[in-house]
């Protein structure tokens, strides 16, 4: 990945580059070494087949051999990138696949942002207010709220775990732990949500290569300092939600209907997973999240974070080398709420803190022993879910 808000600016296709060079050349590649290319489109500076843009500009195209493709489930985009890279290995003899995204959305300004995000989500049947994605959740929050019992503390306290997480990584933009009256007295951007509790707009640009076994072993590179797609699921919702609050049922979710195919492809469940990577990009998102993967019962995902986060807090305000990891293993880089979010990229960050977990180089946040993880992306307003769960290379 590249620096988060980098001091010089950059455009979304120097981000992706940028992350591409590095990932190639952590292994001691170069460009001709990929025969796939799956890019994400950016919000900042869009281009038509963004990853056949990518393919001409770092000189992959033209070339035999090759396939490129663009991918678009919104913030889903980087999972089901991954999970497209291994059917290319799988099922069309590609080698080695780079999955790239970049955006520069930190270095939009406020109101030209707000036009583009606006113009995404937004249709008159919604009757969505700008900013129309935060009210799009915030509507589905509320819908939680009245159906479930969820309570404005328990959506707080997902900005207040997540701050927690970040303040423990050093490329993370949240650098000090917030509080639930911290995060509830911040500016309201919709009726249940402040801005602390929106996916922290930010620029940066990250890479994954998917290699086949065939291709390490020719290459000499070994099988255990990577990890291995074990299972994955997908599944969609409508772009945006019912106008009406009473009208909205569970049939728009699909992160619990892609988990459950990831969880049958790779025969496991939900303890046999030790790390999460949750989509967060607003705090009813991460709630509905830890239901969907099983970590909490149906409707007690808010009950589950706000008892997470006090008891992190308490035990971290009298133990500087209190663990938050070891009573919950999501989300140790801190996800969108605080870690950053560059429009369609961040999931990339839950698949990168996947590895680092897996491959136990998490440092001060590793979590013991982890030798699975699922990672999950978020496109539009619940309208996409893709899941993967992922292995450690080494048996
Ligand atoms: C913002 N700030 C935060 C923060 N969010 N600080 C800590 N944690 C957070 N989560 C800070 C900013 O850094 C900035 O401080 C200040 O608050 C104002 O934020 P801003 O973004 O510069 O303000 P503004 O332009 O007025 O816009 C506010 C906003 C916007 C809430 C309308 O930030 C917004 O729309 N955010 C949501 C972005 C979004 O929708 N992403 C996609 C999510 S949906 P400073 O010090 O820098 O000035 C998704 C699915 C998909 O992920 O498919 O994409």
């Amino acid at each position: 990945m590249t620096a988060l808000n980098p001091a010089q600016s950059l455009s979304p296709s120097s981000l992706m580059q940028r992350a591409l060079y590095a990932a190639l050349d952590s292994l001691g590649l170069k460009v001709k070494d990929l025969n796939g290319l799956i890019a994400v489109p950016s919000l900042a500076e869009s281009h038509f087949m963004e990853a056949h843009y990518l393919g001409t500009q770092v000189g992959l195209l033209p070339g035999k051999s090759v396939i490129v493709r663009t991918v678009d489930t919104g913030g889903a985009g980087p999972v089901t990138g991954l999970l497209e890279a291994r059917r290319m290995v799988e099922n069309e003899g590609v080698d080695l696949v780079a999955v790239v995204a970049g955006d520069a959305v930190k270095g939009l300004s406020s109101q030209e942002f707000l036009k583009r995000a606006d113009q995404s989500c937004s249709h008159p049947a919604a009757e969505l207010p700008s900013p129309v994605i935060p009210n799009g959740y915030d509507r589905i929050a509320r819908f939680q709220m009245s159906k479930y019992g969820v309570t404005r503390d328990q959506l707080a306290s997902c900005s207040a775990l997540m701050s927690i997480m970040a303040s423990r990584h050093p490329f993370a933009l949240t650098k000090k732990p917030r509080t639930i009256a911290d995060i509830l007295a911040a500016t309201s951007v919709a009726p249940v949500t402040s801005v602390l509790e929106c996916a922290r707009r930010a620029d940066g640009g990250a890479a994954i290569l998917v290699a086949s076994s065939q291709f390490l072993a020719k290459r000499g590179l070994p099988r255990d300092t990577g990890v291995v797609i074990i299972g994955g699921g997908e599944a969609s919702g409508p772009l945006y939600p019912p106008k009406e609050i009473d009208t909205i049922s569970e049939e728009m979710f699909s992160c619990e209907e892609a988990a459950g195919v990831a969880y049958e492809e790779a025969q496991l469940g939900v303890r046999d997973i030790d790390f999460f990577g949750l989509y967060d990009c607003f705090p009813i998102c991460l709630i509905r999240a830890v239901e969907a993967v099983g970590l909490a019962e149906k409707g007690l995902g808010g009950v589950f974070i706000e008892e997470k986060y006090r008891e992190i807090a308490a035990r971290a305000a009298v133990d500087p080398e209190f663990r938050p990891q070891d009573i919950f293993p999501v989300n140790t880089h801190g996800g969108l709420l605080a870690f950053g979010a560059p429009w369609e990229v961040p999931a990339m960050y839950n698949i990168i803190e996947a590895f680092h977990q897996l491959t136990n180089s998490a440092g001060k946040r590793q979590v013991k022993d982890a030798r699975r993880a699922l990672v999950y992306g978020n496109g539009g307003i619940f309208s996409a879910s893709a899941v993967a769960i992922l292995g450690k290379g080494k048996y």
